[in-house]
C-alpha cells in the first residue's frame, strides 16, 4: 500500500509516521509520504488558495494549484488518475468514516488523500479529481490533516504485519467477527482489585465458554440483549 498524503503542512506527518504500527508498516515495504502542493504551485509567492466567488469568509484551495501538485506527483493529467487510484478529499461533509470503509480502502494498492484548509477545496477539485468524499465526523475541524492521520491510522493497522498480534484486528470493535459491534470488555492482573473482582469466566481456562462470553458481552454492548 502506498499513500500520499497533499497537505501544505507535511511536517506535521512526521510524528504521525513515528507512532509503532505506522512504522512497522513502513518497515514492512508500506509507503506513507506527503506531498506540498505550495512546492509546484504555478502562481507567485508561494500562493495556494484565494477567495471565495460570490463573497464569504476565509480561503479555497485553488483547483489550478491541485492540478499542478497531482500532475507533478503522478505525471499525468489528474482526470485520467482518478481512473486509476481511489483520490479522497477530506471534507467534513463526506461519507463518515467506519471500519468497513477503513477495509475497502485498506484493500488499494495505493490511495491519495487531500487535505483542505481554511474554508476547504474549490468544488471542481473534488468533482473532477477525486473518487471519494470522507469525514470524520459531523464536527468541522480547522483543515483535513487530522482527518488525513485517522484514515491513515484506521487503514494502517489493518494490513497484515502492523499489530504486533496477527489476530489484534480481526476481532475487534465493529469488525465483522463481531457482528459490527463493539468490542467485549478485557481484563488483566491483579484478579481482585479492592474487592472490585475480574468474571470468573476469564480465569477459568474455558476456552468455548470465553469465545461465548466475550460475544455477548459485545452484543450487549451493541445494545442487542
Ligand atoms: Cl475530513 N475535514 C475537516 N476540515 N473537518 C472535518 C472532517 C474533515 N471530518 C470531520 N470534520
Amino acid at each position: 500500500m502506498n499513500i500520499d498524503v497533499f497537505t501544505l503542512f507535511p511536517h506535521w506527518f512526521e510524528w504521525f509516521r513515528g507512532q509503532r504500527h505506522v512504522a512497522n508498516a513502513l518497515a514492512l515495504g508500506h509507503a506513507l509520504e506527503c506531498v506540498d502542493p505550495r512546492a509546484t504551485t504555478p502562481l507567485g509567492a508561494g500562493q495556494v488558495d484565494d477567495t471565495p466567488f460570490g463573497g464569504g469568509a476565509g480561503m479555497v484551495l485553488r483547483v489550478d494549484v491541485m492540478e499542478a501538485a497531482l500532475r507533478a506527483r503522478y505525471g499525468d493529467d489528474p482526470v485520467a488518475v482518478r481512473s486509476r487510484r481511489r483520490v479522497i478529499a477530506l471534507t467534513p461533509g463526506g461519507r463518515q468514516l467506519d471500519d468497513a470503509l477503513a477495509s475497502e480502502l485498506a484493500a488499494e494498492p495505493g490511495l491519495t488523500l487531500l487535505c483542505g484548509r481554511y474554508e476547504g477545496f474549490d468544488e471542481r477539485i473534488v468533482e473532477r479529481f477525486c473518487t471519494d468524499e470522507v469525514s470524520i465526523g459531523r464536527y468541522v475541524l480547522a483543515g483535513g490533516e487530522l482527518a488525513a492521520m485517522v484514515v491513515c491510522d484506521t487503514v494502517l493497522r489493518k494490513l497484515p504485519g502492523a499489530l504486533g498480534h496477527a489476530d489484534s484486528a480481526l476481532e475487534e470493535s465493529f469488525s465483522p467477527a463481531l457482528e459490527g459491534a463493539p468490542e467485549y470488555p478485557h481484563y488483566t492482573r491483579p484478579a481482585d482489585w479492592r474487592g472490585w473482582t475480574v468474571p470468573e469466566i476469564l480465569l477459568s481456562g474455558h476456552h468455548e465458554k470465553i469465545r461465548l462470553w466475550r460475544l455477548e458481552q459485545s452484543r450487549r454492548r451493541a445494545g442487542g440483549t
